[in-house]
Order: structure tokens, then C-alpha cells, then sequence
């Protein structure tokens, strides 16, 4: 369906300025320092310290999250695009409000300045793809499943700045009757297998959009970058990545259930263990753990090692975290670092000196505040979401 915003995009994506991301960055940084990898389409450097690129995306080395705080500053965040970055120019950008859910049914603009004119908030929120974890499926559970490989790395917490989606409907005239919106990114149309899906959008009940989904035009106290969303994005508490869509250039707001394939296709479990014609769209993350050390580390033995891991649950505040360092044999509880809220992730500790010699499994296990625990084993869908389970993080002692 062609829409009111459609002129107006084109003629901002014409003043964009082409941007040879890795390489421009490489070249900058001096050939002293370590060429940052390359993923396309992403601009930001991505030191393989701090990055695993896969395909179009960039998954944050978990295990190398121990020096950062209770916040995962920019520079650090996991990338998960669709397509590729664009670089938009906030002085040109604008939102638009368009639908039968809005009172007149006539488009409504704003710009950044008009946003930031307005009461804002400042929140913490998790951001985390529906998959992260996925490639656990796999190498856990022997599960075939499609999509990213992720480990645990697609997932950071920051501090997100902007206007409450509220005010901006209440503004925009949100009829009585309105049910669902269609958040549109800016970026390019997703093509997959010789399919065009179109540019990223996926419906959001207007009864969360009224609760605490944000219009996020600052990350950790600077303006977005352009890797996360650069002017604005959405930021859905609680809810898998795919519904902070970024770049955001319009809203459609109807009277009327909406879909896209990111909610017919994508975003919902299929599999023996779901119903025939998979789940309701996915809404809430799950709960995880993980220890920020790397698989297959070595460990000295008889030497006392403090662990050190993150644990976070988008259904309750974390509650408590137990480790085992004999494969699941004895539990001991692990010391929280952080106050447990339900929109950030705790940091914990436990002390270890193993004994013996050889391999080794470490595990951690979260329980929330509302009952919720991680099991040992998750239920696969065929696109490897949600997965939950305990992970198993092998290490050598020697
Ligand atoms: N416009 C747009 N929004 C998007 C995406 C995208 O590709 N395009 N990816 C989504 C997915 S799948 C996730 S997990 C999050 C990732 O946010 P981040 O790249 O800022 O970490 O953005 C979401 N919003
Ligand atoms: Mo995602």
C-alpha cells in the first residue's frame, strides 16, 4: 500500500551520504591499531575484541563484557540490521503518524526538534534480539534451527532518553478505537531469497505502546547512534529486539489487526512442540545467564578464580543466581552485584579453585521474582528464538 510519507523518504535518502564504513574507519585508526572487521553496512568500528560479525550483524562478545558496568556503552553494542545502517541526517527527518486510528485521518508530521520539545523520560532497558542464543540449539540440544548464529552477545543495556509513544499519539489524535500500529524503519527494503519483505516494520498493540514504549532519541546520554537508530527508535521494554525498530519514519495506526511477514513469517514459534500454525507473534524476552569468560577457557588449578557473569529476566526482577562447576552435579548460589530490576541485568560472582585437572562445564542458573527458572533444556522452534536454558560453558583446567 502506497502512503503519504513515501515522497518524503526518498528525498531524504538522496541526501545521504554514501559511507564506506569499515574501510574509511580502518584507514583513520592508523595502520598501528588492529584493522576493525568488516560487516557490511554497519559504521561503527568493530575491534575483534569486542565483536563477532555475522553476516549483516555484529554479536558483542559476551565474555568480554566483564569490564564493562551495569550500562553497555555504544561503542560495545551488538548491531542487528536487516539490511545496512543508513546514515540519516536528523535536520531532514521527520515522523508521520498516518491512519484510519487517528481522528481527521490526515497525516500527521514531527520533527526532532517538535520530540524533543516534549515531556521526556529517561529509562534503562535491555535490548535483545528474539535469537540470542540461538546457536545453543545446536550445540547443546543437537536442534537444527535457522537464522544467526548468536551466542549470548545480542543483547546490551543502556540508558535510553526520548518522548513517551503516548504523548505523541495523544498528540497525533489516537482514535478510540485504534488497536494496532505498524512501526516502519527507514532503512532499505529487506530482501531475502529473491523476495522484497519490504522495509522493516512490525505491528505493535496500541494498549503497549500506551504503557511504556518510548521514541528514543538518546542512548546512554548522547544522541543515537547511527548504528542504533540514529535519529529515532522505538525502544519496547521487555520485548524481543525486532519491536525497537530503528530509523523509525512512520507510524501506521489502525482500527484493525495489521501484520507484516516480521509477524507472520518471523517472530513466532514453529515446531512439533508449538501449535500447527505456529504461536501468537512473540512479545516478552525470556530469562538467561552467562559467565564473561570464553568457551574452552583455561583455568590453573588450585588457584582460587573469581567468576564473574550477568544474568537478566524480562518478565521480573532477577532473584537469585546459582553456579555449578561440576557439570550440574552441586549448586552454590553466586553473590549479586547489582540491585535486581526488571529492565536491567544483574552482575554476580562466585569464587572457584578446582581441584582436578581436564575438562571442565560451568553452569548458571537463573530464577526471577516471579518463579521464572531456567531450564535445562529450552523448547526449539524451528527458528531458534527464546532459547532460555541453562547454558553449558565448558572450560580446561591444567
Ligand atoms: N529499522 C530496523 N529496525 C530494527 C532492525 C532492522 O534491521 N531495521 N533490527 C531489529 C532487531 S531484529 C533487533 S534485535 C534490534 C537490534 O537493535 P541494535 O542493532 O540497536 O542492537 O533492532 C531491531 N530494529
Ligand atoms: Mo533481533
Amino acid at each position: 500500500m502506497p502512503h503519504p510519507s513515501e515522497p518524503a523518504r526518498r528525498s531524504l535518502l538522496k541526501a545521504l551520504t554514501a559511507v564506506p564504513a569499515a574501510a574509511a574507519l580502518a584507514g583513520a585508526a592508523g595502520p598501528a591499531a588492529a584493522a576493525p572487521l568488516a560487516a557490511p553496512g554497519i559504521v561503527k568500528p568493530l575491534p575483534e575484541a569486542h565483536f563477532t560479525v555475522r553476516g549483516t550483524n555484529a554479536e558483542a562478545r559476551f565474555d568480554a563484557l566483564g569490564d564493562t558496568g551495569p550500562l553497555t556503552p555504544a561503542a560495545r553494542f551488538f548491531v542487528r540490521n536487516h539490511t545496512s545502517t543508513p546514515v540519516l541526517d536528523a535536520a531532514d527527518w521527520r515522523l508521520t503518524l498516518w491512519g484510519d486510528g487517528l481522528h481527521g485521518r490526515t497525516p500527521v508530521h514531527f520533527t526532532l526538534g517538535q520530540l524533543r520539545d516534549l515531556p521526556s523520560v529517561t529509562r534503562t532497558a535491555l535490548v535483545e534480539c528474539a535469537g540470542n542464543g540461538r546457536s545453543l540449539y545446536a550445540t547443546q540440544q543437537g536442534q537444527t534451527v535457522s537464522g544467526t548464529p548468536w551466542t549470548l552477545g545480542a543483547v546490551g543495556a543502556a540508558r535510553w532518553r526520548g518522548v513517551p509513544l503516548r504523548e505523541v499519539l495523544h498528540r497525533a489524535g489516537l482514535a478510540h478505537d485504534a488497536v494496532d500500529l505498524l512501526p516502519r524503519g527507514l532503512d532499505a527494503p529487506y530482501v531475502s531469497g529473491g523476495t522484497d519483505f519490504g522495509r522493516v516494520r512490525r505491528p505493535l498493540p496500541v494498549a503497549k505502546a500506551l504503557d511504556d514504549v518510548i521514541l528514543a532519541y538518546e542512548m546512554n546520554g548522547e544522541p543515537l547512534p547511527y548504528d542504533h537508530g540514529h535519529p529515532v527508535r522505538l525502544i519496547v521494554p521487555h520485548w524481543v529486539g525486532i519491536a525497537s525498530i530503528k530509523w523509525l519514519g512512520d507510524i501506521e495506526v489502525a482500527t484493525r489487526p495489521l501484520a507484516s511477514p516480521w509477524s507472520t513469517d518471523w517472530y513466532r514459534l514453529f515446531g512439533e512442540a508449538h501449535s500447527p500454525g505456529g504461536s501468537a507473534p512473540i512479545t516478552e524476552q525470556t530469562l538467561k545467564s552467562g559467565f564473561q569468560l570464553p568457551f574452552g577457557a583455561a583455568l590453573e588449578a588450585g588457584r582460587v578464580h573469581r567468576l564473574t557473569g550477568r544474568a537478566w529476566s524480562a518478565h521480573a526482577p532477577v532473584r537469585s543466581v546459582d553456579v555449578s562447576t561440576d557439570g550440574g552435579a552441586t549448586w552454590r548460589p553466586a553473590r549479586l552485584h547489582d540491585d535486581p530490576r526488571r529492565a536491567a541485568w544483574v552482575r554476580w560472582s562466585a569464587a572457584w579453585r578446582p581441584a582436578r585437572t581436564g575438562p571442565a562445564t560451568l553452569l548458571s542458573r537463573t530464577t526471577d521474582a516471579a518463579g521464572n527458572v531456567q531450564p535445562d533444556t529450552a523448547v526449539a522452534n524451528t527458528q531458534g528464538y527464546l532459547f532460555d536454558a541453562v547454558v553449558r560453558h565448558p572450560v580446561t583446567v591444567s
